[in-house]
C-alpha cells in the first residue's frame, strides 16, 4: 500500500464543480435524505413527465425490488440530443478518431439528430419496436453510436456485443434475448487489421435462428456476402428516409439495455438497465467526476461494447451536451505515442482510460509520452481493475505532468455508473485507492461470515448497503439469478465480489474479485466459461481455470488441462487449444499458460481444489495450506513439477 498523498491541484482546486466541503455536506444529504437529494438530481435530465416517487427500494431477500423515478416519463435520445439543439446544434457531440491516424470526422448535435432519426426510421421500417430487443455487433465507428441512440429513440432495447467476441459468443447472446434484428459492418479495423464482423455474424446465425434482419454498415468497403431477404445494406435502407422520427415516451422503469458480462458461473448474464435512473446516474457520476465544463474535450478510450462505452462515452457525456471522442484504434499501433497523439491533435482535457494500456504504454519506453505536449490535460481517469502504485505514479507524472487530478473510479457493469472515486477538486488521492464512495452509495465492509465491519481500518467483501439509481434491475429474464448471484450471500446487502481493504482515512482499496471471475486487461470473465471452452475440445476431458499475477494484464489465463485417455501433450495442442478458446469466446480470452496435467486435486467429493491450483499458478508453493482432504494428495507434486513457466 501506497502511503503517499496527493492534495488536489491548485488550478483545479480553483475553479471546481465540487470542493471537498460541497462533497462532505452532499454526501451527507445523500444518505441522509435519499429522496430528496434525488428528487433534486432528477432535474438535471428533461423528463416528458416528471417523477412524484422519487425511491422505491428494498434489498431483503427474496423480494429484492429495485424502482427509482417510477412515475416519471422520459425519452434518452431526446436527453442525449434534442435538448441541446437550442444552443448548442452546431457544436461538436462526437469527434471520430479512425484507425489510421490520418481519419476523424467531427459530428454535430445537429447531424447526430438528423442520423439518430434516419437509424431509428430505418429500424421501424425493418418492424422493430418498443421493447424489442436488439443486437448490436458493430465497430467503433459512428454508427454504433447512431444504432444505439436510435434504439433508444423508439424504446427498443439494445444489447451491444463486443466485436472482439466469437461468433459462438454472439450466438449465445443474441439467443438469450431473442433478437430478431443484429445491427453489423462488413469489418472493423483495429491496429491496422481488419476485423471480419459480417463473416462472424453469419456463423453466429446458424446457431440463432430468430434473427429475421441484419443490418449492415459499409465500412471498409471490402467484398462480403449478402443473404437475400435477410440483410440489408443500411446505406440502402436509409436511402430516401425521413430526417425526423417521433421520440418514444418511455416510463422511467422501461428497460434501456442489455449488456451481458461474467460471473462466477454458467454463461455470462444479461446485465438490464433500466431508462430514468440510469440516466441520470451516467450524467450526474460523469460531470462531477471529471469536473466536466461546458466546452471540455472529453476521451474515453473504451469500446462501446462495454458499460464504460456505455456510461462514459455516450449516455453520461451526451447527456451533459459534451464533446466526447469515440476512438477506433488500439493505444500502440501505429506505436506507443498515438494515444497522446491524439491528445495532442484534438485537445483533450480530460481522458479516461484502463491501467492495462497505462502499463503496456509505461513498458513501451517514456520517449512516446515526452514527445507530446499534452498541457491541455486536467483531468486523468483510469477503470477496469486496480491500478498499482508504479503505474499511477508514471500516470501522474508522463502524462499528467504532475498538474493533473488522476481520478480511480471503481463500478461495474452492475452498478451503471461510478461508486467509489475521487472527485478532482475535492479529494485527496492515494496511488492505488479508489478513495471515497460517490453520492448516494454506501460501502460497507463485511466479514466471510457476513458481519458488517465497524471499524474504520478493516478488509473483507464489498458490499453496498442501499440502491443507488444507476444499479441494475434484474438479469434479462432471470430475476432469480439475480437475487441469488447479488443478495443471497450477504442477506440484506448488494455484493459487489470484489474484495476491498479500509485504512485509518476511510479510504477503500479494491483488492480484487474474490470469486471466479478472472480480470484480463480490464476485461472480465468467468473461469467456468473458459474451461466450458476448453472440455468442449474432442480431445479434453477436463479443464481448470486460475489467474495468476501479469506484468501488463493484470492477471493472465492460466488454465490446466487433463487429455482423453491417448492423446499425447504437445506444444502443437497448446497451440490448437489456444487457438480454440480464442474461436470459442474470443481473443481476449486467449490462454496465457496450458499445463497438461494428468490430474487435478479434488476433494473425495470430487470438487477441485482451486486454492491449490492458483498457489500453483502463482508459483507460491510454500503456502499450499491443508491437502489432506485431497482424494489424491500426489497429484499436487506432479503440478509443481511440470508447472508451465513464464
Ligand atoms: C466498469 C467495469 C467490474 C470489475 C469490478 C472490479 C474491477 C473496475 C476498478 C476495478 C479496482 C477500479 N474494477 N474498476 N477494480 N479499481 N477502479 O470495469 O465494469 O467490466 O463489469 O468490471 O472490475 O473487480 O468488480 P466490469
Amino acid at each position: 500500500m501506497s502511503s503517499d498523498i496527493y492534495q488536489p491541484p491548485e488550478d483545479i482546486v480553483s475553479r471546481t464543480l465540487t470542493t471537498k466541503d460541497q462533497y462532505d455536506a452532499l454526501y451527507a444529504q445523500s444518505v441522509n435524505d435519499p429522496e430528496g437529494f434525488w428528487k433534486e438530481q432528477a432535474k438535471r435530465i428533461d423528463w416528458m413527465k416528471e417523477p412524484t416517487k422519487i425511491k422505491n427500494t428494498t434489498f431483503e431477500y427474496p423480494d429484492v425490488s429495485i424502482k427509482w423515478f417510477e412515475d416519471g416519463e422520459l425519452n434518452v435520445s431526446v436527453n442525449c440530443i434534442d435538448r441541446h439543439l437550442k444552443d448548442r446544434a452546431d457544436e461538436t457531440a462526437i469527434i471520430w478518431e479512425g484507425d489510421e491516424p490520418d481519419t476523424d470526422e467531427h459530428i454535430t448535435y445537429a447531424q447526430l439528430h438528423r442520423r439518430v432519426c434516419r437509424f431509428a426510421n430505418v429500424l421501424k421500417e425493418l418492424g422493430v419496436k418498443k421493447g424489442d430487443r436488439v443486437t448490436i455487433y458493430l465497430p467503433m465507428i459512428p454508427e454504433a453510436a447512431y444504432a444505439m441512440l436510435a434504439c433508444t429513440r423508439i424504446g427498443a432495447v439494445h444489447s451491444v456485443v463486443f466485436g472482439g467476441f466469437s461468433p459462438e459468443a454472439l450466438a449465445g447472446r443474441i439467443n438469450d434475448c431473442d433478437s430478431a434484428v443484429v445491427i453489423t459492418a462488413d469489418e472493423g479495423r483495429r491496429g491496422g487489421k481488419t476485423v471480419p464482423l459480417k463473416a462472424n455474424v453469419d456463423e453466429a446465425l446458424k446457431h440463432a435462428h430468430g434473427v429475421e434482419k441484419v443490418l449492415v454498415v459499409e465500412n471498409t468497403g471490402n467484398d462480403i456476402k449478402m443473404k437475400g431477404g435477410r440483410d440489408v445494406w443500411w446505406h440502402e435502407a436509409a436511402n430516401g428516409i425521413d430526417e425526423f422520427c417521433k421520440p418514444e415516451r418511455m416510463n422511467a422503469e422501461d428497460p434501456l439495455f442489455i449488456l451481458y458480462t461474467s460471473g462466477s458461473t454458467g454463461t455470462p448474464k444479461g446485465v438490464l438497465h433500466t431508462t430514468g435512473g440510469y440516466l441520470v446516474y451516467a450524467s450526474l457520476t460523469h460531470e462531477v467526476t471529471f469536473d466536466y465544463r461546458q466546452g471540455d474535450i472529453y476521451w474515453c478510450t473504451a469500446d462501446v461494447g462495454w458499460v464504460t462505452g456505455h456510461s462514459y462515452i455516450l449516455y453520461g457525456p451526451l447527456a451533459n451536451g459534451a464533446t466526447t471522442l469515440m476512438f477506433e484504434g488500439v493505444p500502440n499501433y501505429p506505436d506507443a505515442s498515438r494515444f497522446w497523439q491524439v491528445c495532442d491533435k484534438h485537445k483533450v482535457n480530460i481522458f479516461y482510460t484502463a491501467p492495462t494500456a497505462i502499463r503496456a504504454l509505461m513498458g513501451a519506453g517514456d520517449k512516446y509520452v515526452e514527445g507530446a505536449d499534452l498541457s491541455s490535460l486536467r483531468i486523468l481517469g483510469t477503470v477496469g481493475e486496480p491500478i498499482n502504485p508504479e503505474a499511477w505514479e508514471w500516470y501522474n507524472k508522463h502524462v499528467g505532468r504532475g498538474k493533473c487530478a488522476i481520478v480511480d473510479t471503481w463500478w461495474q457493469t452492475e452498478t451503471g455508473g461510478f461508486m467509489i472515486t475521487p472527485l478532482p477538486g475535492a479529494t485527496p488521492t492515494k496511488p492505488g485507492s479508489a478513495t471515497k464512495p460517490f453520492y448516494g452509495v454506501q460501502p460497507e465492509i463485511l466479514d466471510q461470515e457476513g458481519k458488517v465491519q465497524t471499524e474504520t481500518e478493516t478488509e473483507g467483501v464489498l458490499c453496498i448497503k442501499d440502491s443507488w439509481p444507476g444499479q441494475m434491475r434484474t438479469v434479462y429474464g432471470d430475476h432469480k439469478r439475480f437475487v441469488s448471484t447479488y443478495f443471497e450471500t450477504y442477506k440484506g446487502y448488494y455484493f459487489s465480489g470484489d474484495g476491498c481493504r479500509r485504512d485509518k482515512d476511510g479510504y477503500y482499496w479494491i483488492t480484487g474479485r474474490v470469486d471466479d471471475v478472472l480480470n484480463v486487461s480490464g476485461h472480465r470473465m468467468g473461469t467456468a466459461e473458459i474451461e466450458s471452452a476448453l472440455v468442449a475440445h474432442d480431445k479434453v476431458s477436463e479443464a481448470a481455470v486460475v489467474g495468476y499475477p501479469h506484468d501488463v494484464k493484470g492477471q493472465g489465463v492460466y488454465c490446466y488441462v487433463t487429455l482423453m485417455t491417448g492423446e499425447e501433450p504437445s506444444d502443437e495442442l497448446k497451440k490448437e487449444l489456444r487457438n480454440w478458446v480464442r474461436k470459442e469466446i474470443g481473443p481476449i480470452a486467449s490462454p496465457d499458460l496450458i499445463q497438461f496435467a494428468p490430474g487435478l486435486p479434488k476433494t473425495r467429493s470430487g470438487k477441485i481444489m482451486r486454492r491449490i491450483l492458483r498457489k500453483v499458478a502463482e508459483n507460491d508453493f510454500g503456502s499450499l495450506g491443508d491437502t489432506s482432504t485431497l482424494a489424491d494428495p500426489s497429484v499436487v507434486d506432479d503440478l509443481i513439477e511440470n508447472r508451465e513457466n513464464r
